[in-house]
């Protein structure tokens, strides 16, 4: 009967124990050689979430710092003659600097890299990013809808990137006194996390 010509339970001689053996090593072999592929895969998902995190991070606080100064500024310019965009003499040629900017829309159509403080100093280690600013007037009525023409409320949208990837945009309204008072509302204060 087969039953008869089973080795005894716990008991390998020979040849068919050597044989058993080589077997156990080699699926210990592929079963360490499994774990170190999946700790290795796990370490390095998890380097490229802490620098991806990083990265997004510093975006927000790029695109919130401007946001800010954008929104600290008067919703028009306060001379007599107020432009949709920098008014006469406001665009600092030589110096690629935004000490003239004194209103909302001066920032429209603003980009730079590396991004810059107001002064004209770029921010350090940052030669790779980019930072853009798009000014509209927005519709008081659909606030999700631009308007052609000025119904006291604007559209700021600050959009930071990196070597082309978006790290973060943000989105914001400013109201001014026609809209009957100061609107100031962050609406979409988005990290982008791809
Ligand atoms: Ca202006
Ligand atoms: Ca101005």
């Amino acid at each position: 009967m087969g039953c008869t010509m089973s080795p005894s339970p716990g008991r390998h001689t020979g040849r068919g124990a050597a044989a058993f053996s080589l077997a156990e090593v080699l699926v210990s072999l592929v079963l360490a050689s499994g774990l170190v592929v999946v700790s290795l895969n796990t370490v390095g998902s998890s380097a490229l979430g802490r620098r991806v995190t990083s990265e997004h991070a510093c975006g927000q606080l790029l695109a919130l710092s401007l946001m800010t100064e954008i929104m600290q500024q008067p919703y028009k310019d306060l001379g007599l003659a107020p432009l949709f965009g920098l008014e006469v003499g406001e665009l600092d040629v030589l110096g690629g600097t935004r000490v003239n900017f004194d209103d909302v829309d001066d920032y429209d159509n603003l980009s730079e890299s590396p991004p810059k403080k107001k002064a004209g100093t770029a921010y350090t280690d940052r030669s790779d990013w980019t930072r853009t600013v798009a000014v509209s007037y927005a519709d008081p009525n659909n606030l999700a809808l631009n308007s052609l023409t000025d119904q006291g409320l604007k559209r700021i949208t600050v959009v930071v990137k990196r070597n082309g990837r978006v790290m973060a945009q943000l989105v914001a309204l400013r109201g001014g006194a026609v809209a009957g008072g100061l609107i100031q509302r962050v609406i979409e204060p988005a990290l982008l996390l791809e």
